[in-house]
């Protein structure tokens, strides 16, 4: 016998959220095998959509439980492609005379919606009111402006904004942020609409932990999660594997999935009670995700998911593009500055750190710090936020036993150089140029303090729930954020590729500086 492997907050990493073998209770689960469509499996649920048990019409033909017009329907659709949008499929009703009659549906109609997964075809039945459908023209006229405001927000900042007013006009929900993950795949809420009687989340940092490496890998495929109501009764798939293979049923793709119950913990201890949520995907990676909470069970329609959908898609291109844009553009900015740097240094008679300190706003802006350091044959300059001269001084003799290498970065110097550890708030990172020119010295130390010191707090993290007993939080913000701050602990934001680039040519301009100090020295001493 196999015990199944129980998950926790230790191992939730390796929970298989795509085969939970449970569903949502809020539509029906049938699995078919093609081409025949014989059902396979069911959601234990019919009995509560169709008043009856799975057992009835497992292994035998759809046409069972729908009327043979919705059969071909269905069968039209899988010509054409995986996922289809299926109208207004009626239960049969002879299935029902002899035991329960009709009125004991739970609803006349139903929305179908197919795809495939591994080798057999999954049928989701979400129960309509009517058989009315949504208005196209209105539904076109919203999506049609949002994106123009999306499209035309004027800085990154109103970008992120309105992609959460605009989710929150359609959905209606209480919440919306957008969760950023970041480089190491930790997350910070970036943007937020909200009911204004809400604690705000802006500025809110979390672990990586928090949406496992499973999880993201999933959002990365698919683009829309939905809990209309987190205190669910999971429901069943009878019989729990395919009869035919014996294989757990990947649910990767079902809108009807049933949710780990780790992330339904964290919800509960939040406070939220429904959520949608949509995957914001830059190119190769999942970028962030638009997360919209309600705090009393809140479904949203097909059509209104549709909507979310198209949204997230879309502003996952806009983001991609201004990322691009803004890269280049930091790009010609950065050029601008070196070569105003390189006039400064070859035209001044002065001191060369007096043209640093001219330009201080320059030179911590090429690689974004907020301090930095030149030290030049013994005289030093320090811009912005830095240590004290004699730390200064320290760190450069450290930088020196280590062989001096052209360039030196990290985003940890209290895990190389201890001492670092009394002025991690000045310089937590450093990206250092040196040169060494005739036995003399010449280096450029960015600083950038510890992250944790950086952090904006707009929310507050010590309240985000009301609950106090430790023991039931494991899994809620406030521990979340306790753990995050220890995992940056010591640590800055690290440096980006493009910067260390720039430190790379900003070492021809010191090279530049050094030849002109030490021709200045030697006319100096003649
Ligand atoms: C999933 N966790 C998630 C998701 C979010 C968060 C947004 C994705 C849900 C979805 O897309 O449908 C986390 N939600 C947050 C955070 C905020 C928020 C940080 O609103 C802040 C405002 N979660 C934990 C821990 C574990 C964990 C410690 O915090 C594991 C021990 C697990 N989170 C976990 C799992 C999922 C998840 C397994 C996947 C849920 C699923 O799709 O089945």
């Amino acid at each position: 016998v196999i015990v199944p492997e129980k998950f926790d907050i230790t191992n939730c990493d390796r929970e298989p959220i795509h085969i939970p073998g449970l569903t949502q209770p809020h539509g029906v689960l049938i699995v078919l095998q093609e081409p025949e469509l014989t059902i396979l499996q069911a959601s234990e649920n019919t009995k509560v959509f169709f008043s009856v048990y799975p057992e009835f019409f497992i292994g035998k033909h759809l046409s069972h439980l729908i009327s043979p017009e919705q059969v071909s329907i269905i069968q039209d659709a899988l010509m054409q492609e995986n996922q289809v949008f299926i109208q207004l499929l009626k239960i049969n009703q002879n299935l029902l005379t002899g035991n329960e009659v009709a009125h004991q549906l739970k609803s006349e109609f139903f929305l179908g919606m197919l795809h495939r997964s591994g080798d057999v075809l999954i049928l989701e039945l979400e129960a309509q009111e009517s058989r009315k459908t949504s208005d196209y023209l209105e539904n076109y006229q919203f999506l049609e402006q949002a994106i123009a405001n999306i499209r035309n927000s004027t800085s990154m900042a109103e970008l992120y904004r309105n992609i959460t007013h605009e989710l929150k006009q359609i959905t209606q929900f209480d919440r919306v942020v957008i969760y950023k993950f970041e480089a190491d795949n930790s997350g910070v809420i970036i943007a937020e609409d909200k009911e204004s009687h809400l604690d705000s989340y802006l500025g809110l940092h979390y672990p990586a932990s928090d949406i496992p490496v499973q999880a993201r890998r999933l959002y990365y495929q698919k683009w829309l999660r939905l809990i209309p109501d987190i205190n669910y009764q999971p429901v069943r798939l009878i019989p729990t594997n395919n009869p035919l293979t014996d294989t757990p049923l990947d649910l990767s793709e079902a809108v009807l999935r049933s949710v780990s119950p780790l992330h339904i913990e964290y919800l509960q201890n939040m406070g939220v009670t429904a959520t949608v949520c949509v995957s914001l995907i830059n190119e190769k990676r999942l970028w962030g995700l638009i997360a919209c909470h309600h705090y009393t069970p809140k479904n949203v329609n097909y059509e209104v998911r549709k909507i979310c959908e198209l949204i997230g898609k879309f502003a996952s291109i806009e983001l991609l593009n201004r990322q691009e844009r803004s890269l280049h553009s930091y790009r010609q900015q950065v050029k601008l500055i070196q070569e105003q740097l390189r006039q400064a240094l070859s035209d001044e008679s002065d001191y060369i750190g007096n043209v640093f300190k001219r330009n201080e706003a320059s030179l911590l802006e090429l690689v974004q710090a907020q301090g930095a350091a030149i030290l030049l044959e013994g005289q030093l300059t320090l811009l912005g936020s830095t240590p004290t001269p004699t730390q200064t001084q320290a760190i450069v003799n450290w930088l020196m036993s280590q062989n001096a290498q052209e360039i030196i970065y990290t985003d940890s110097l209290p895990q190389l150089y201890a001492k670092a550890k009394n002025f991690k708030d000045k310089a937590c990172g450093i990206l250092a140029i040196s040169i060494v020119l005739n036995h003399r010295s010449y280096h450029i130390i960015w600083f950038r303090p510890e992250q944790i010191h950086t952090v904006n707090w707009a929310g507050n993290p010590n309240k985000p729930v009301s609950v106090d007993s430790d023991n039931s939080l494991l899994l809620s913000p406030r521990k979340s954020f306790e753990l995050w701050k220890e995992t940056v602990k010591d640590k800055s934001l690290p440096w980006q590729h493009f910067e260390i680039e720039v430190a790379q040519e900003m070492k021809n301009n010191l090279m530049l500086a050094a030849l002109e100090f030490s021709h200045a020295a030697l006319k100096q001493a003649a």
